[in-house]
């Protein structure tokens, strides 16, 4: 267990018993014949927390996403990569939005979640809290992570939860774009010289770890996959995304001629499924709780941002301060 909350028998025991029993069996029934479920429609509270929770950290995780690869937009390589770069990363902090509002229809305010990212009370994906030290490892994201992303997300968008489905499937719609913009970018450094192809075979070796983990602990640890593929709510476990990705992309990396830094990495025939060393989830709950390589900085760009955009907040808030200074 990771986040130091209940398990999901002591979540069980005192909440979901707790709910009225014709109320959560009429609930049940509509997610079993797949409707939608919709923010005034009856729901457990169980469903409501699990929801805000995992909807508030996908779009602190669009947020701060966008902050490593950011910081690439002015030394990317040309003007072409510049601008689509910059696209990317708004789009990135454009699915946030979305995920905010469809959070905020479970009754948790936008103001509350950034104050809860900023405090370190709430999480973001791990993957964000490493550093791009190079031009190779944006590009690492912009394919390779956002391939992760959309693998998840796909699934998920057939979920119960309306708001949060028809959010997913927009985000997965521009994501596609991203995945192709990446995908040019690692074609062209796999294509160019040997400094290159070395280049993006570095950023392969660093990233790796981080982007097994980015599906999530292991099924056999996972402390929320079980309520919330009940509901519907995760259409896949973490190990079966994981290894959709790796059925789509190992191929993909080897064929251009990369290694990857996993000697067990190999499809076993006899299961269909990957075989892998097991990723470091030492390491994974190090950083998801604050102790990664870029966790402060990462938090503290957003309160610098929170803090700067205040005067702007203040004054939609009230339309009578047409001028202030931002400065004061
Ligand atoms: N990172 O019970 P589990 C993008 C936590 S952005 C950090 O398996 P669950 C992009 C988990 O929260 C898209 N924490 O959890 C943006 C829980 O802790 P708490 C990112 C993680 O929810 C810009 C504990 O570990 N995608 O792609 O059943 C540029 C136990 O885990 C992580 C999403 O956010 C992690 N990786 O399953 C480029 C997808 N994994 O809350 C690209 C939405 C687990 O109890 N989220 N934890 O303290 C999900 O689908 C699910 O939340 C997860 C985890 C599959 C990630």
């Amino acid at each position: 267990m990771y986040g130091g909350g209940n398990t999901f028998e002591n979540v069980k025991t005192d909440s979901v018993l707790q709910e009225d029993p014709k109320k959560l069996a009429e609930f049940e029934a509509r997610i079993e014949r797949g409707e939608k479920i919709e923010p005034t429609d009856w729901m457990p509270q169980l469903y409501r927390k699990q929801l805000i929770r995992m909807i508030e950290q996908h779009a602190h995780s669009e947020i701060i996403g966008a902050l490593p690869e950011g910081t690439w937009i002015t030394r990317a390589p040309g003007f072409r990569r510049k601008l689509a770069l910059m696209a990317k990363v708004q789009d990135e902090v454009g699915h946030a939005q979305l995920l905010y509002s469809a959070a905020e229809t479970l009754g948790k305010t936008r103001e509350q979640m950034i104050l809860d990212l900023i405090s370190g009370k709430s999480k973001y994906s791990n993957i964000f809290n490493y550093p791009a030290f190079t031009w190779a490892d944006s590009c690492f994201i912009s394919w390779l992570v956002d391939a992760g992303a959309i693998v998840n997300q796909l699934a998920n968008a057939k979920g119960s939860y309306g708001p949060y489905c028809r959010a997913l499937e927009r985000i997965c719609a521009e994501e596609s774009f991203h995945l192709k913009y990446g995908h040019h970018c690692v074609i062209y450094l796999a294509a160019g010289t040997a400094v290159q192809r070395q280049m993006f075979q570095e950023a392969i070796n660093r990233w790796w770890g981080p982007m097994m983990h980015f599906f999530g602990p292991s099924d056999k640890i996972s402390e929320h996959t079980q309520v919330l593929m009940k509901w519907r709510v995760k259409m896949a476990t973490n190990d079966d995304m994981r290894n959709q990705f790796l059925d789509m992309y190992v191929p993909k990396i080897w064929e251009l001629g990369f290694t990857l830094p996993d000697p067990k990495l190999a499809k076993n025939p006899a299961t269909g499924r990957w075989d892998y060393t097991e990723p470091d989830w030492e390491e994974f709950k190090r950083v998801i709780n604050g102790d990664g390589p870029c966790n402060k900085e990462r938090l503290e760009v957003r309160r610098i941002a929170e803090e700067r955009g205040k005067w702007v907040r203040d004054a939609m808030k009230t339309p009578k301060m047409s001028y202030v200074s931002p400065l004061v």
